[in-house]
């Protein structure tokens, strides 16, 4: 195999547990296509999907698997190599032995999938598919089921998507053993910025240093990295800024490693020695709502909570440096801390850096009885559940000073009794602080994967002192 894989029985044990739902009907998990970037042979890296990973484990495209969750029968769609291809790609496992290897013993040609879905259909059986996040996978669909590419959402099953959660949240010891490696890959891409970063350079030498680091791990990366002085933007893709002293790196980076199990780090660090006083005092806050909310991770407790402690930690560290007033609580509960702090705590990361988002946020990080919220800032929250054993997920508060939210919420004289605007104007420039680290739910509380990040301002500083002197 050019791939690696878990032992056949280990995806046969996940397929039965998927049937052990109550599901009746076809089961239907698509694989990616290649992906062209500009013309039809200039692909994107391939990423399988993560469903087909967990249950198929076989890392080539154009496949798609149905598990008939009736008789048990599972079958896996593609087609072998012809010696035209094998021209361009070498000789490969054929598709038989791949699927021999992940414990499927069926294999046929990739278009005798529509004439599959379209017999069980036509017999009235069920068929279940997730949501298609990918435009030539919808279109497939549609063609399969005799729809129009809108109506395929009809077909997409709640309760498949429910039984893949009820399997895909709980890791295995093998998936955090992955998350482990794929964890320390990351917080080595985070220390190699942390040593390489000097004043004059532009953040594009800082973020390559970034991917480097994963790709001669043999990973690659689980998102598109943030490199930053401009923080406080909280999804800034753009790089080309020169960094100064004085000011603050902000690195939110992640490798996916070769079974793609995702790592998502976060550090903020000064671009010279030391943090400014200011920085210090600000980065000491979120530090504060780290730890506090990190003590707090353990089976049973709400997510929801967890972040409402960061807030409330954020909202009176605020008081402390007169930005904040009025009762901290209150200002929670009405979402005034949203000024600072205007997404979510963490999330679930697995085999995606926000896990299973495809099914939806709402089926992954919320129940029946707890429904997300619609307020600016809680809305953001992507996991709000009572935590269980076994769960993998982030914790990443932070500060962000964006001036104009600072100058709409003025002008609106919004929460006017908690914000003191006066003080906050002298914050505009600040740019914004995130740490973030990934952790394991255990059966009495937390452990941190990977490993340790400097993250303490002396911790931090000692860092950059070295690599500056
Ligand atoms: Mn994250």
């Amino acid at each position: 195999m050019q791939f690696r894989l878990f032992e056949s029985a280990v995806y046969a044990n996940r397929r039965a547990g998927l049937r052990k739902n109550g599901l009746t009907g076809l089961i239907i998990l698509l694989g990616n296509e290649e992906s062209s970037m500009n013309y039809k042979d200039n692909w994107y890296p391939f990423r399988q999907d993560s469903h087909f990973l967990y249950y198929f484990g076989i890392n080539t495209a154009s496949l798609v698997a149905v598990i008939d969750a009736d008789t048990g029968a599972e079958i896996i769609f593609g087609d072998e190599l012809t010696i035209e291809d094998i021209v361009w790609t070498g000789p490969l496992p054929s598709l038989v032995d791949m699927a021999h290897a992940v414990g499927v013993s069926k294999t046929r040609p990739y278009n005798h999938i529509e004439t599959v879905i379209r017999q069980a259909m036509a017999s009235g059986r069920k068929i279940h598919v997730t949501p298609p996040y990918r435009s030539e996978n919808k279109i497939k669909l549609a063609q399969w089921l005799q729809v129009g590419v809108d109506a395929v959402d009809q077909f997409v099953s709640v309760p498949l998507i429910k039984a893949i959660i009820s399997q895909r949240a709980y890791k295995e010891n093998r998936e955090v053993a992955e998350m482990d490696k794929a964890t320390i890959i990351s917080a080595d891409m985070h220390l190699a910025a942390m040593r390489f970063a000097k004043p004059g350079m532009k953040e594009y030498e800082v973020m390559a240093k970034v991917k480097e680091t994963a790709y001669a791990s043999n990973a690659s990366l689980s998102f598109h990295p943030i490199v930053t002085i401009h923080g406080e933007t909280l999804h800034n893709v753009y790089s080309g800024h020169t960094i100064k002293e004085g000011q603050m790196i902000l690195c939110d980076a992640g490798a996916a490693n070769d079974m793609h199990y995702a790592g998502d780090l976060t550090c903020t660090f000064p671009v010279g020695k030391k943090f400014t006083d200011r920085q210090k005092e600000m980065y000491e806050i979120v530090l504060h709502a780290h730890q506090t909310s990190v003590a707090m991770l353990k089976p049973g407790v709400l997510f929801k909570e967890v972040y409402l402690n960061a807030a409330q930690k954020i909202v009176e560290g605020m008081q402390q440096l007169g930005i904040m007033k009025g009762n901290a609580a209150e200002a929670v509960a009405a979402g005034a801390h949203a000024m600072f702090f205007q997404c979510g705590l963490g999330h679930m990361i697995g085999l995606d850096v926000h896990d299973m988002e495809d099914l939806g946020e709402t089926y992954v990080g919320y129940t029946d009885e707890l429904k997300k919220s619609t307020q600016f800032g809680i809305k953001s929250l992507r996991l709000g559940r009572a935590l269980e054993p076994g769960f993998t997920l982030t914790v990443e508060p932070g500060i962000y000073m964006i001036p104009e939210l600072m100058d709409k919420w003025e002008s609106e004289n919004k929460f006017t009794e908690f914000i003191n605007y006066p003080a906050l104007q002298n914050y505009r420039d600040f740019s914004g602080i995130r740490v973030e680290e990934d952790y394991l739910i255990t059966e009495t509380g937390y452990r941190l994967l990977g490993k340790k990040l400097p993250m303490t301002v002396a911790e931090v500083e000692a860092v950059r002192a070295e690599s500056l002197s």
